[in-house]
């Protein structure tokens, strides 16, 4: 099995969390507050290589977590940072948000690296919450949940030229001729099941590789034969060998498939349609070739035809030349432009679900995560923020009533509106 398409769940790693400390001296009575902050949490990162050929890994192990932060120490010492998880991908990996879709990477180079979930931060202890009014703050941050989602992972093959047409043409042994690769070759149709590509070295210091498709059919682009599960392979080709068999062996003429399969490509996407094609008038040796060919050429009139014959080598090295005369005056293909992360924070928004009120937002959200709610002074300073940022009202036009219950995030709480003091208030 080629396996270039799947799903993976990744979570980075929480910060730790801050700490409760206060500093002990001999004759000084009541020191001040030193409790350090939490580390930061893991990163989990992509890694491109040319170790990995497809994403079978990924089939068997689909959960992946970096390492959490260390919590910080009295003395104001900082917790450690999670261990980052790097995982290595092939080359040709596209990386997407599974549930957006939005486009997080496109990894085409060796040692390319992607962060694909964004760390926690450390939480601060309680040293960094000291102000002139309030000397000796009781309570610190926990650390930030780190972010999780599931990605999709697609491999595009990065191959400079691909070889297409029905099948039998003859494409893996043109393939096997020219360059080191040895895929399987055999006198009956979808011999090739999976994409192979090779390397094909033209001169000193200049190679191109070339990736070798199953065989394409009439109705491929709807999904019929192997071939439209594999043409994403050849999306990032700049130049197509389209490979016939010139002596039409099984009754089927050259020129029609030709245009048959052309006809497939363009349905499948209108560029891959327009992308530079030579053809490969292949099978040279027969001599229903020799008979074929003048028509051949007059019926592809105006494309570049190369009379070659995989089995004697005739005319491969000639069309190998062209290819990579074509390549050095193609541009060369850009990587998917990858969207910029969305900054800055989302409206807040209220909403009932199951019976409850629920506030979302990724700034409030991440507070309440952040926040000790079993210790009281950390709640006071939660609830200052919800007047502060809007959240009190928003639950207010939401028509909260008092004793109801709202969630934020993992958290619930009951709406208590304090009487003594006119202002609403809330509680765990
Ligand atoms: N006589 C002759 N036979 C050839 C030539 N090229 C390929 N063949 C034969 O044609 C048959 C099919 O060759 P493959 O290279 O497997 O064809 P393919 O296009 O890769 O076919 P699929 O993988 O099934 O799409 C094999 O029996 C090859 O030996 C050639 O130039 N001359
Ligand atoms: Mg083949």
């Amino acid at each position: 099995m080629f396996f270039d398409y799947t799903k993976v769940f990744v979570k980075a790693g929480d910060g730790g969390d801050g700490c409760v400390a206060f500093r002990r001296e001999k004759y000084v009575p009541f020191g001040g507050p030193s409790g350090g902050d939490g580390g930061r949490g893991g990163r989990v990162i992509l890694r491109a290589g040319e170790a990995l050929r497809t994403l079978a890994d990924f089939h068997t192990k689909k959960h992946f977590r970096a390492g959490r932060g260390g919590h910080g120490e009295g003395s104001r010492c900082h917790g450690k940072n999670g261990d980052d998880l790097v995982l290595p991908v092939p080359l040709g990996t596209v990386v997407r948000d599974a549930t957006t879709g939005e486009l997080l990477a496109d990894l085409t180079e060796d040692g390319q690296e992607a962060v694909v979930a964004r760390p926690g931060r450390g939480g601060r202890g309680n040293a960094r919450f000291a102000t002139a009014t309030e000397k000796a703050p009781r309570f610190a941050e926990k650390g930030e949940p780190g972010e999780e989602r599931w990605l999709e992972l697609e491999l595009k093959l990065l191959a400079d030229v691909g070889l297409i047409g029905l099948p039998n043409a003859g494409k893996s042994t043109i393939l096997s001729r020219v360059s080191a690769a040895r895929p399987k070759i055999a006198d009956y149709p979808f011999t090739t099941l999976e994409p192979c590509l090779g390397v094909v070295r033209v001169a000193e210091g200049e190679s191109f590789s070339l990736a070798d498709l199953p065989g394409l059919i009439k109705g491929a682009h709807a999904g019929a034969g192997l071939g439209q599960k594999f043409l994403r392979h050849i999306e990032r080709t700049r130049v197509l060998i389209h490979v016939l068999d010139t002596a039409g062996s099984g009754g089927q003429d050259p020129a029609e498939a030709f245009f048959a399969v052309n006809r497939e490509l363009a349905l499948y996407s209108p560029e891959l349609g327009k992308r530079p094609q030579v053809v490969a008038a292949n099978k040279m040796d027969l001599p229903d070739s020799r008979f074929n060919l003048d028509r051949l050429q007059a019926a592809l009139a105006g494309h570049e035809l190369f009379p070659v014959s995989a089995v004697t080598g005739e005319g491969l090295n000639r069309l190998m030349f062209r290819v990579a005369e074509l390549l050095r005056e193609l541009p060369s293909p850009e990587p998917l432009p990858v969207e910029a992360p969305v900054t800055g924070d989302e409206p807040l928004r209220v909403g009932r679900e199951d019976g409850m009120f629920v506030v979302r937002g990724k700034a409030v959200e991440r507070r309440v995560a952040m926040t000790d709610l079993a210790n009281e002074e950390a709640v006071k300073r939660l609830k200052r923020y919800f007047m502060r940022s809007g959240v009190e009202d928003a639950l207010r036009a939401a028509g909260v009533k008092p004793g109801e219950t709202v969630r934020i995030g993992q958290d619930l709480f009951e709406y208590r509106p304090d009487d003594k003091t006119g202002a609403d208030v809330w509680g765990e």
